[in-house]
């Protein structure tokens, strides 16, 4: 021990001498050196990267039922965008990476056992130059498993406070390999199985709201729980209709009525038919007030177009056509702006939509009274004023 300090105090001795006389030897001459300056070529930068990354070495690992792990490299930094689905239009998802790494990987989970999954990378430089890789694809493992989770609970649904829409409520199952919930719906009956009807819903909540409904229409649906296997549970239930009546506003005035403004009331016979057909879809009575306007509630009549025709008690007949009925406001003015009148004249009690000889006869049969049929001006009193009205009209139909 005291043998190898001795030789390491000598080492170092030897080492500060050699180092003392190379010292003297620098500090021995008398002048100074100066470096002189010497122009630095200008820095030109390195050329601005245009090559897009490389991507190699894509391995696929540790594949199991419902996952997998994806590797790859590129040959310089790049972040990463990772398209996967069950088609080569992926869809399923994108797992975006914005680090700048040159070793790469995603772990895939959650995904459908027994199935082929494609993929594809897109890599982008610092420069986001671009590389788009191949398709590449996997097969998930199968499982055997044939149970399907159980039904969702307490299925219900109920329609929104506007009217609009109907929500769909339930519980989802604690199965643990739940993965999904379809619901179906059709407008006759409960769909069947999880392909019957219309697809309104695919996911894991454990609510939905439709909004792709119509008003008077009963909807059906059946809700089936799926797990990773793809088996479906039986089906839970519920239906739901939303209501809505169309209110029908009018305005018409009978012609030449005594006083001239305020007196427009008549009793009248109003039709909703078929456009362009003189089928009936529905007819009311009502009674115009006396600016000649009038509401009646057409129930739960389809939204639509309808020929709406109108009838006065002595008047013949006027159609709007084509008129287009919806939930909201609709309103038909027979008046076209106030710029025509129902004529008057129709008395005799055949109502037969035509002024003639009949009509003439049954209103001379109640002159002097105040019959209101006869009454054309209703001032109050059948008389010569209510023959010339009608006589003016004499030969006219009303429209069919
Ligand atoms: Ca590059
Ligand atoms: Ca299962
Ligand atoms: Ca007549
Ligand atoms: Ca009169």
């Amino acid at each position: 021990m005291i043998k190898k300090i001795s030789i390491l105090i000598i080492c170092l001795l030897v080492i500060f001498i050699i180092a003392g006389q190379s010292l003297k030897a620098d500090t021995v001459g008398t002048e100074v050196f100066i470096v002189p300056f010497l122009p630095v070529p200008t820095p030109l930068g390195p050329a601005p990267d245009r090559h897009p990354p490389v991507i190699f070495n894509v391995f696929i690992k540790n594949v199991t039922f419902d996952g997998a792990t994806i590797t790859w490299n590129t040959n310089e930094k790049a972040r990463t965008v990772f398209h996967y689905g069950l088609t080569q239009q992926y869809g399923q998802g994108s797992i975006i990476n914005d680090q700048f790494l040159t070793s790469h990987q995603v772990i895939l989970s959650d995904l459908f056992s027994n199935k082929t999954y494609h993929f594809q990378i897109v890599a982008f430089d610092k420069n986001n130059n671009q590389t788009t890789s191949d398709d590449y694809f996997f097969e998930t493992l199968e499982v055997v498993d044939d149970i399907p989770p159980g039904n969702i609970r307490v299925f219900d649904s109920e329609v929104t406070a506007d009217n609009q829409a109907i929500r769909l409520t339930w519980l989802n199952p604690p199965d643990e390999d739940l993965r999904g919930i379809k619901i179906q719906r059709r407008t006759d009956q409960y769909p069947l199985d999880p392909e019957d009807g219309l697809t309104i819903f695919d996911g894991l909540a454990e609510e939905y709201l439709d909004t792709d409904v119509v008003p008077n229409t009963q909807y059906f649906y059946t809700a089936f729980t799926y797990d990773q296997s793809l088996n479906f549970s039986s089906g839970a239930f519920t239906r739901a209709r939303i209501t809505a009546e169309a209110v029908l506003k009018l305005q018409a005035r009978p012609e030449k009525r005594i006083p001239r403004f305020g007196n427009f009331a008549t009793e009248a016979a109003v039709e909703v038919r078929l456009p362009g057909s003189l089928k009936i879809i529905s007819v009311f009575s009502l009674e115009t007030d006396d600016q000649g306007y009038s509401e009646v509630n057409l129930g739960e009549l389809n939204p639509g177009f309808y020929d709406i025709a109108l009838k006065g008690l002595s008047h013949l007949r006027k159609v709007v056509r084509n008129f287009e009925i919806s939930f909201k406001e609709n309103f038909v003015d027979f008046t076209r702006q106030e710029t025509v009148y129902l004529e008057a004249g129709d008395t005799h009690d055949s109502y037969d939509n035509m002024i003639n000889a009949l009509d003439i006869s049954s209103l001379l049969g109640f002159l002097n009274t105040s019959h209101k049929v006869s009454d054309l001006n209703q001032d109050t009193l059948t008389n010569s004023i209510d023959i010339n009205i009608l006589l003016a009209n004499l030969m006219k139909r009303g429209e069919d």
